[in-house]
């Protein structure tokens, strides 16, 4: 009797193994507990109270594997207002865990608390996670490591150890503050004191020495580095004196390996490199070091952040440093050269599933652009109006609720209108030089609705109003195939024929360049309401931001389940 119960039930447990469909769940769930806490940290010799995760900067790592089902309670223990976004996971049927507030969910307010629930579907590299309320992201954020499933092997030779490097921004001051201030006064932010790796400011700054990012490695091996840019502003050059680098990996997506001395990662970006170190103990100490790529008009934090990249016998010796060379601070041909270096891996186990026809097309400009300053107020931005930024000349109001529970509920009416414009109403010059003078912005909360499968090209074309910047824009709940890029404006007769349908690199931010365009494809695959933004937190608080309502499809595996319980409320 037992044995045949044992029996039958192992015969279950390989005929429902053979039956799963090959997208079932089929990882396991890991849990994790986020306390949002405040927490001293002395930077610069100067302390600061900074929200956390757990009491950690940066936050703590989620380690998981391609098909995982990740649990994550977040408690909120703090004065402000907080949501975690899970940069770049596609959250298929899930949009009611993706984060950003007011967009898919209200915020967790004190003494709040929400799980976020989710699966990693067809995914593996590098992610990050980042609070996604006003300017929180600044001290809050972590990796997220995705490895593949079991036994499924890198495409790449297996590295001896693997290292996060999340680059970041250290304000003197209160970040929350900064922001309010320039939305109240309509100039730019105060900028940045430093550049940070892992946290740390390093020896390039007064009073950081001993706050410095070591990489201890031995000779003769292969590290695998997850980069991860999560500077507020800033999109950065990298680079690790005297040592090359293989790029394998972008935004979770494996893409054909090539050697570079130079990075270029933009704010919302992660980049898997493989280094190999010298064959023998060198007579050397190597820096690594982030310093930013910025073209436009306003002040930036212009130093630079330096690692230790330390041999590991050499620790106690007193040898030479070597610095790496890293781009001028406006070479726009760096960016342009470095993003055509990136393409898929596209073959049969990783294919490109890039969008051959399309079903709807779209040009966004987007840039800066200003609002009048309200009666009886001085405004310090352009002219004495107010700083804005747009897509297609309309500055995202965020709503007072979120969109996607409205949705949802058939309730958007007031809330959220469907005419966000496919075209610029009025075209004109984008990349003109002096640039297009009219630089008043238009403001509402505006969508795009797509029923579901649409097939989707978005060109989105930079303008040099108020001077020419690039701008990494960040879809939420899709990766984008980045079919074509250039300078000056998008010509919709000739470019199209040159856009790369074969072997385009696929992520989730890719940065529209100083005074070009860039052309994206994505399948709308995905039912909820999902951001698009620039993640220039600068940017993004100026209106530089909408949303895609992505429709329920006819099959239930095409529809947006109903929302958690405990989903906050406004
Ligand atoms: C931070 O430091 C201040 C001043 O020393 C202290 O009053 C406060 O309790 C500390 N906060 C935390 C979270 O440790
Ligand atoms: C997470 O979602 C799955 C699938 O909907 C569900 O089975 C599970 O109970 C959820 N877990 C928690 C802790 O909410
Ligand atoms: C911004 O910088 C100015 C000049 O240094 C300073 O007076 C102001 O207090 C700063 N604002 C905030 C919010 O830190
Ligand atoms: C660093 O690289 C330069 C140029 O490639 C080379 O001449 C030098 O020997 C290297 N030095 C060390 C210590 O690796
Ligand atoms: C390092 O210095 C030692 C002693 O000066 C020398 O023997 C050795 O060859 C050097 N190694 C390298 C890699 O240059
Ligand atoms: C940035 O700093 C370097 C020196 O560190 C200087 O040469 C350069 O002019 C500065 N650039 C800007 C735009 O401030
Ligand atoms: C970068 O700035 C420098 C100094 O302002 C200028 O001489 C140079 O022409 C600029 N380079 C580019 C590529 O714009
Ligand atoms: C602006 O100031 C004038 C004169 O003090 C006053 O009459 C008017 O009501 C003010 N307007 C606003 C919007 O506060
Ligand atoms: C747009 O402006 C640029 C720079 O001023 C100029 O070179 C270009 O010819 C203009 N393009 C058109 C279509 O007018
Ligand atoms: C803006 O440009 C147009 C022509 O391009 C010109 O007629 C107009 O005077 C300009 N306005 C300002 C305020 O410079
Ligand atoms: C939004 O636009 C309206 C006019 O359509 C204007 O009155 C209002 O001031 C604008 N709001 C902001 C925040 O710029
Ligand atoms: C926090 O969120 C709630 C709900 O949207 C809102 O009523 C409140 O004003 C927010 N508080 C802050 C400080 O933003
Ligand atoms: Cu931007």
């Amino acid at each position: 009797m037992a044995t045949s119960v044992i029996f039958l039930s192992l015969l279950f447990l390989f005929s429902s193994l053979c039956l799963m469909p090959s997208h079932a769940h089929a990882g396991i769930t890991r849990h994790y507990k986020f306390d949002i806490k405040m927490q001293n940290v002395t930077r610069l010799c100067s302390s600061k109270s900074i929200v956390t995760v757990n009491g950690k900067f940066p936050g703590p790592r989620i380690v998981t594997r391609e098909g995982d089902r990740l649990v994550i309670k977040v408690v909120n223990h703090v004065q402000y207002n907080i949501t975690i976004h899970w940069h770049g996971v596609r959250q298929l049927q899930s949009g009611w865990a993706d984060g950003p507030s007011y967009i898919t969910q209200c915020p967790i307010q004190t003494g709040q608390s929400y799980v976020y629930n989710f699966t990693i579907t067809g995914q593996r590299g590098t992610l990050w996670w980042h609070a996604h309320f006003s300017w929180l992201r600044a001290t809050v954020y972590g990796p997220i490591i995705i490895r593949p499933k079991l036994n499924v092997p890198y495409p790449f030779k297996k590295p001896y150890k693997e290292v996060p490097i999340m680059l970041g921004e250290w304000f003197k001051g209160d970040t929350e503050a900064i922001i309010a201030q320039s939305l109240q006064t309509g100039a730019g932010p105060n900028v940045s004191e430093a550049y940070t790796i892992n946290g740390l400011p390093g020896p390039l700054y007064n009073c950081s020495q001993k706050d410095t990012f070591k990489l201890k490695v031995k000779p003769g091996k292969t590290y695998l580095l997850r980069l991860i840019n999560a500077a507020l502003n800033d999109e950065l050059f990298f680079s690790i004196a005297n040592h090359t680098l293989t790029v394998v990996d972008a935004d979770a997506s494996y893409v054909k390996p090539f050697n570079t001395d130079i990075l270029f990662i933009s704010p919302g970006q992660t980049t898997n490199v493989l280094l190999k170190t010298k064959p023998h103990f060198p007579n050397a100490t190597y820096f690594m070091e982030a310093r930013p790529y910025f073209t436009g008009q306003g002040t930036i934090d212009n130093t630079t952040v330096a690692g230790v990249l330390q041999y590991q016998q050499n620790s106690n010796t007193n040898l030479p440093v070597l610095r790496p060379t890293l781009p001028q601070i406006n070479d726009t041909s760096f960016p342009a050269n470095f993003s055509t270096k990136l393409r898929s891996l596209a073959n049969s186990e990783y294919p490109a599933n890039v969008p051959q026809s399309v079903d709807k097309r779209f040009l966004f400009t987007v840039g800066l652009g200003s609002n009048p300053c309200p009666e009886n107020q001085t405004c310090q931005g352009p002219n004495g109006s107010k700083f804005a930024a747009s897509i297609n000349n309309v500055s995202f109001t965020l709503p007072s609720t979120a969109l996607l529970q409205v949705h949802y509920f058939g309730m958007a009416n007031g809330v959220y209108t469907t005419d966000f414009p496919s075209f610029p109403l009025m075209p004109f010059n984008y990349t003109a030089n002096p640039p297009f003078n009219h630089t008043h912005v238009g403001n509402g909360t505006k969508v795009v609705v797509l029923p579901f499968n649409t097939s989707v090209e978005l060109v989105m074309q930079g303008t040099t109003i108020l001077g020419a910047e690039s701008h990494p824009l960040h879809i939420h709940g899709f990766n984008f195939y980045v079919v074509g890029l250039g300078s000056g404006n998008f010509d919709p007769t000739n470019d199209p024929a040159k856009f790369n349908l074969l072997d385009p690199v696929e992520r989730n931010t890719v940065s529209v360049p100083s005074g070009g365009w860039v052309a994206v494809r994505f399948q709308a695959d995905n039912p909820g309401v999902w951001f698009m933004h620039c993640h220039l937190d600068v940017h993004l608080s100026w209106g530089l931001r909408m949303a895609w309502v992505v429709m329920d499809g006819k099959l239930p595996n095409q529809k947006l389940p109903p929302p958690p319980s405990d989903l906050p409320k406004c």
